[in-house]
């Protein structure tokens, strides 16, 4: 079933069923992506390539072999994208999920492609698939490692003060495995979840879009929540056609 806001009785009829789908649920995830912060005002994946950016392939900035093209060019990339991550603040939508479901008795738990940490900042549990943009590390992984809030050595990139290699932002980039225990949790979490929330995510990128397949297949109702369709309205139940920061408010207010 699908139901667009631009609909507003389907609409309603689909919200309904969704929150009956989520009446019952002890155990709820939600697989996120880049359009749950898009109200707070983070370009989508895609969308990030406006401006200046718009003549580069994401695929090949958020790269190995494209950082070691040119350096310079993807350190400013993502510096721009931290500074971006920096001044956002979590919306509606992370902070529906980060309260939970049931008048905020039942926990939801995050699964995130996201790298710019608001759901944790929002006060999610949340597992980070392809890392956290804010967070730097070494590009020969000597074990040098900068939190957000440490000071960065002068350079675009700097150098690595351990081992004299380059520093490199701490996110999974194309070509490069998740981390394996973060992806085992997940896998877990998808194959025992009642529901699963699949909020702002175009379901292109894997192995983080087969953890729908993986909760459905387990037997979860699977719910999308999106403005446009996706390459997982295929495995949905059910369609939510509309925005995360209002959506999921009512769905799980
Ligand atoms: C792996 C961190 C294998 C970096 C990211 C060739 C060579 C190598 C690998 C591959 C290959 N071909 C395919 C692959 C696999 C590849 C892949 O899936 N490619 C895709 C393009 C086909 N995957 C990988 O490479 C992964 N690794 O497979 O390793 C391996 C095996 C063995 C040994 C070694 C290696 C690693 C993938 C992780 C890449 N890193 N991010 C960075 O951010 O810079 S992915 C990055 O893109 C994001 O993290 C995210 O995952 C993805 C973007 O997807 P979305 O989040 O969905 O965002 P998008 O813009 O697409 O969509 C936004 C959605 O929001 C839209 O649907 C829109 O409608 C919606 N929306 C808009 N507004 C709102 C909204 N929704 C709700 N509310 C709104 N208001
Ligand atoms: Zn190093």
């Amino acid at each position: 079933m699908i139901g667009s806001l631009g609909d507003p009785g389907r609409f309603d009829v689909a919200l309904r069923a969704a929150r009956d789908c989520l009446a019952g649920a002890s155990r709820i995830v939600a697989l996120t992506g880049a359009g749950v912060s898009a109200e707070s005002g983070i370009p989508t994946f895609r969308d990030a390539q406006s401006g200046l950016w718009a003549r580069f392939d994401p695929a090949q900035l958020a790269s190995e072999a494209g950082f070691r093209a040119d350096p310079a060019l993807v350190w400013r990339w993502y510096a721009e994208r931290r500074e971006a991550v920096r001044r956002a603040r979590p919306n509606p939508g992370h902070v529906a999920l980060a309260r939970g479901a049931h008048g905020g008795r039942t926990p939801v738990a995050v699964v995130t492609q996201n790298v710019d940490g608001l759901h944790a900042r929002a006060g999610s549990d949340v597992i980070e698939l392809h890392g956290n943009i804010l967070r730097t590390i070494c590009l020969e992984r000597c074990g040098q490692r900068y939190e957000p809030d440490d000071l960065l050595p002068a350079g675009e990139p700097p150098v690595c003060p351990a081992c004299g290699s380059q520093l490199r932002p701490d996110v999974v980039w194309f070509g490069e495995m998740l981390d394996p225990a973060a992806l085992l949790r997940a896998e877990r979490a998808a194959a025992a979840c009642h529901v699963m929330l699949v909020v702002g995510t175009s379901g292109i990128v894997f192995p983080a879009a087969g953890l729908a397949l993986v909760a459905g297949r387990a037997g979860a109702r699977v719910i999308v929540v999106n403005p446009d369709e996706t390459e997982l309205d295929g495995q949905a139940d059910l369609c939510l056609r509309g925005p995360a920061g209002s959506v999921l408010p009512a769905l799980l207010e």
